[in-house]
């Protein structure tokens, strides 16, 4: 039986829940990580709309569903992939070439041609797949790096459509851009929507000079302001237009977990379960070579091992939710930064008191709020991420102007929350003199810190997930 079709899709490579089994054998649905889910669901609140995606497992090929955390009129619409896709498409040409392409090149991009061509194969099933369920001038929004091939090959499928692209990633420098043997592919891919969003000027004002060095578009070459009118890109009789949109968290829902004395009451339980320290230091990321976990941990060692940090007083918590596991830098990532909190635990901790309480999994949505009021420092430092919604959350949640935020510059949340102690996650001098000095401050209370914390949870007060969704929509129906 076909279903009815909507006005607005959703194209992105995973489902916004994943086919999980269960320790009973039993398959259910649970929600997928990461920040694309995080972001977007809400978007689709309250519409009539349809998610074209993978179900996160292979072969697997169930009917279209609605899913209760995402919202009755929402109908899932699986894309099946086989496990040699999952293989080549999703760990490989997605994983293996272009996010690491995309995050300069802190892993070597692997260019492998059959993975490409499968690449391609998937993109065109998703493109089929998007085509069939967008009713008549419908508008369709293609989300992430995975899925670049999309908009052109669906405006030849349905050039009625309204197509609109984002990007979660950074857009990188145009020297690395060049470096993929199927850019102008990649190019050409992207130009076939209407509306392209980047999460900074200068991911979009790349994109930009790449579409004219490549593909000889006629572009403009006006200045590109965040939210503001998108510029314009040229070719073969039709224009595209490309903006900054800089994504955020649902920043009220999030204030109001935080304002919750049971959160509080959870937050205190955490603390004392973690021996009552004076200083709790927190990260939480997808376990990615990108996220800098390393140079947080290295940067905590050389505190305690210089006396700066006490660790009878300190403790570092590191949430690492498992991510990408199959593909080969992940597993190194993931022995290296293990291998660190052995070792820093080996050297500074008590029996019974580790200095870096580390969990490799995914902490229920509901265990997060608590940990980010526990926490007094937050620790994001990404050697490169596109946005970073930890950050966000972090601030947003945070019920006073209490708490630090540590921030690495190569994110594109550095660009709003310029208020928080910033750094150079390559420098690590700096980032141990920040850690510090965030603790310090926040332990004496300073001023400067809680000026710094208003200022933060203002602007993501002010800049929620809703306004990046209303924004990029706005600017896609004015296309
Ligand atoms: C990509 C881009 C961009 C994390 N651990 C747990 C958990 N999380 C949630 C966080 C947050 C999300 O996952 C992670 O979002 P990020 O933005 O930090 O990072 P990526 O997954 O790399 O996201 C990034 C984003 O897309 C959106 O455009 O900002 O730059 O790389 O929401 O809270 N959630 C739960 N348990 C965990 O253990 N429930």
């Amino acid at each position: 039986m076909s279903s009815p079709t909507v006005d607005v899709v959703v194209v992105a490579n995973r489902l916004p829940v994943d086919l999980v089994t269960g320790d009973d054998g039993e398959q259910r649905w649970q929600a997928a990580p990461g920040g694309l889910v995080t972001a977007v669901a809400p978007a689709l609140r309250g519409r009539r709309a349809a998610w074209v995606g993978w179900p996160g497992v292979p072969d697997a090929a169930p009917d279209p569903f609605a899913d209760p955390a995402i919202g009755e009129d929402v109908t899932l619409h699986p894309v099946p992939l086989s496990t040699d896709e999952v293989a080549a498409h999703y760990e490989g040409a997605a994983n293996a070439t272009l996010w690491p392409l995309y995050h300069d090149l802190i892993a070597a991009p692997v260019y492998d041609r059959d993975w490409w061509e499968v690449h391609r194969r998937v993109n065109e099933r998703f493109a089929d797949a998007a085509a069939a369920v967008a009713s008549p001038g419908a508008t369709v929004w293609v989300q992430d790096y995975q899925l670049q091939l999309v908009p052109r090959m669906l405006r030849e499928r349905r050039p009625d459509l309204r197509i609109g692209f984002f990007l979660h990633i950074p857009f990188p420098p145009v020297e690395l851009f060049l470096q993929l043997p199927w850019r102008t592919e990649v190019v050409e891919g992207l130009l076939g929507a209407d509306l392209v969003g980047f999460h900074t000027p200068g991911g979009a004002r790349n994109f930009r000079w790449l579409a004219r060095r490549l593909c000889g578009a006629e572009i403009d070459d006006g200045p590109i302001g965040v939210r503001e009118a998108p510029g314009e890109v040229r070719l073969a009789g039709r224009t595209t237009r490309v903006g900054a949109f800089p994504i955020s968290v649902e920043s009220a829902t999030l204030a109001q977990r935080g304002a919750d004395p049971a959160t509080a009451e959870r937050a205190a339980e955490l603390r004392a379960e973690l021996g009552d320290p004076e200083t709790v230091l927190l990260g939480v990321d997808r376990l990615d070579y990108t996220k800098g976990i390393g140079a947080r941990l290295e940067a905590f060692g050389e505190l305690l091992d210089a006396g700066r940090l006490d660790p009878a007083t300190t403790v570092l918590v590191q949430v690492a939710t498992p991510s990408r596991e199959r593909v080969d830098a992940y597993r190194r990532t993931r022995d290296e930064v293990e291998r660190t909190v052995g070792r820093l635990n080996g050297d500074h901790a008590d029996l019974g008191r580790p200095v870096v309480h580390y969990l490799h999994r995914s902490l229920p949505p509901a265990e997060l709020a608590p940990l980010y009021l526990a926490a007094d420092v937050m620790l994001v430092t990404p050697l490169r991420d596109g946005m970073n919604l930890v950050a966000k959350e972090y601030v947003a949640t945070r019920p006073d102007d209490s708490g630090a935020l540590v921030l690495s510059e190569f994110t594109g949340a550095a660009e709003e929350l310029s208020d928080a102690w910033m750094i150079n996650p390559y420098d690590l001098d700096g980032v141990a003199d920040a850690i510090a000095e965030a603790a310090a401050a926040v332990r004496s209370g300073d001023d400067g810190a809680h000026a710094s914390m208003a200022a933060l949870r203002a602007q993501v007060a002010d800049h929620d997930v809703a306004l990046w969704a209303e924004t990029f929509l706005a600017a896609l129906g004015g296309a």
